[in-house]
């Protein structure tokens, strides 16, 4: 019986709950969690500008349990590769991209997970501001 792996994708800056809780639950669907970490310079394409390092977010990303392996994320475009590439069972992001990664379903699960309230990179960002001030 082979491995189920799954695949996701993300930032992951300034790591919090909501992190945690995605990949818990993404971990839980297979044997294996993959994430592709979205590069600083990708970040840029998406409109974002991460406060930690990718080398300081992949060192996080590795050091949670749920985690088996990261790989960079440089272009929107790469994610049937990286499918093929690592053969992922299963596809998973936040339902904030509900819908939007449909057309990968014709190479694995597509799967959209809920979104943890009242918390994300943003919030944590603005509340160290406040707290220095
Ligand atoms: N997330 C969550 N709950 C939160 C915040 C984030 O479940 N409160 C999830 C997001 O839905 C996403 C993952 O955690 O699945 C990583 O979040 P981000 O780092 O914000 O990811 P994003 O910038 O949306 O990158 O190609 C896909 C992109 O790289 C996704």
């Amino acid at each position: 019986m082979s491995e189920r792996v799954i695949l996701t994708y993300g930032t992951f800056d300034l790591f919090h709950i909501g992190h945690v809780r995605l990949l818990e639950r993404a971990r839980a669907l297979g044997d294996r969690l993959v994430v592709g970490l979205s590069t600083d310079e990708f970040n840029e394409a998406k409109g974002k500008k991460a406060t930690y390092s990718y080398q300081d977010r992949e060192e996080i990303l590795r050091s949670v349990r749920f985690v088996s392996d990261v790989f960079p994320e440089r272009t929107w475009e790469q994610k049937v590769q990286d499918i093929q590439r690592i053969a992922a069972d299963v596809f998973v992001m936040g339902d904030d991209w509900a819908g939007k990664f449909d057309d990968l379903s014709q190479y694995c699960d597509v799967v959209y997970l809920s979104r943890t309230p009242d918390i994300s990179s943003s919030i944590v960002r603005n509340s160290l501001r406040i707290a220095a001030a």
